[in-house]
């Protein structure tokens, strides 16, 4: 085993005993929500997963160790931490491990660790993908490149329109990313159940989800299979106020001349703001909606 992954023993043993588990990521937590919604989420996170007859891994980096399943006392570090975490793509880790330091993992690492782990579910809120005005600042996240090449199911819940998600698409087709509506023949935009936009395939069972995905395993394809789960109803917001709060926040991020890793967590701060705290409150939602059905497919992947 790689000498810089720690397997909590609890996510060990798991493994052994072949139980179902369901990997969650770090940057939504430092960088996804303030303190302490953060950490209560993050935990909430975690005793959804085990209602569900699962076992949560929260990845992180910490002190350089890729961390495969983390403490309640670990994650209120990270939450604590926020923004000073550094958010840690593919390319941050050789350093951040070699000086020893701290990450919060993002889709990408979290995949990456995740995979290295044997863990084979990870539930999130939204991904990166093919940022607005990408023909001219090449913005595209890590996320799709992983998605490509790491075997790991994403459950989320579509991806925010501050991207562009007609070119998100168009990106993980050529890339061989099967993109999943569960319930919906929609991708769903996050905060709204709609964007306008179809899926591939709408898939309506836990089990269905984990057939589709073994398949690939067994058919040797490598790369992910990304589940997009509709915030619920009752839970999501209007179109029209999201959007022209995504359009102010693209406005506010161009004007300060914000760019590269800082675009994303700068948007997701401002759409916070514009909203005042509707968005957070769904984000919550959304991300426990995602954890019951990851741990619902992790349990049917064990039966397979
Ligand atoms: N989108 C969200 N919430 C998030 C992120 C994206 O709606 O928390 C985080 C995830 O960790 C994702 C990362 O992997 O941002 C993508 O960052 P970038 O766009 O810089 O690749
Ligand atoms: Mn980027």
């Amino acid at each position: 085993m790689n000498k810089y992954l720690e397997i909590s023993l609890e996510v060990q043993e798991a493994l052994k005993a072949g139980k179902p588990i369901v990997a969650l990521e770090s940057t939504i937590i430092s960088h996804g929500m303030p303190y302490p919604q953060n950490v209560q989420t993050a935990l909430r996170v975690e005793q959804t997963i085990r209602e569900n007859g699962a076992i949560p891994a929260t990845i992180a980096i910490i002190g350089g160790k890729l961390k495969a399943g983390c403490t309640p006392d670990e994650i209120e570090y990270l939450g604590q931490k926020g923004q000073y975490v550094i958010k840690a793509s593919r390319r941050d880790l050789p350093v951040l491990i070699a000086r020893k330091e701290d990450g919060a993992t993002t889709v990408t690492t979290t995949m990456i660790i995740a995979a290295m782990a044997g863990i084979k579910v990870f539930a999130t809120g939204g991904i990166g993908g093919v940022h607005r005005g990408a023909q001219q600042t090449f913005d595209i996240s890590a996320d799709l490149e992983e998605l490509a090449q790491t075997p790991v199911m994403v459950i989320c819940a579509g991806a925010k329109s501050i991207l562009d998600l007609g070119l998100t698409l168009e990106y993980l087709e050529t890339k061989g990313v099967p993109v999943i509506g569960y319930g919906t023949d929609e991708l769903p935009a996050f905060y709204t159940r709609h964007s306008g936009f179809g899926v591939d395939y709408r898939i309506d069972t836990p089990q269905e989800l984990a057939a589709a995905f073994q398949a690939k395993i067994d058919c040797g394809l490598k790369g992910a299979m990304l589940v997009t789960n509709p915030i619920p109803e009752q839970y999501s917001m209007p179109k029209e106020v999201i959007d022209a709060a995504i359009e102010q926040a693209i406005h506010d991020m161009d004007a300060a001349g914000i760019h590269g890793k800082q675009c994303t967590p700068f948007l997701l701060a401002k759409v916070k703001d514009l909203t005042g705290g509707d968005s957070l409150a769904a984000n919550i939602q959304l991300v426990l909606n995602n954890a019951r059905l990851a741990a619902q497919t992790a349990k049917a992947l064990c039966e397979k």
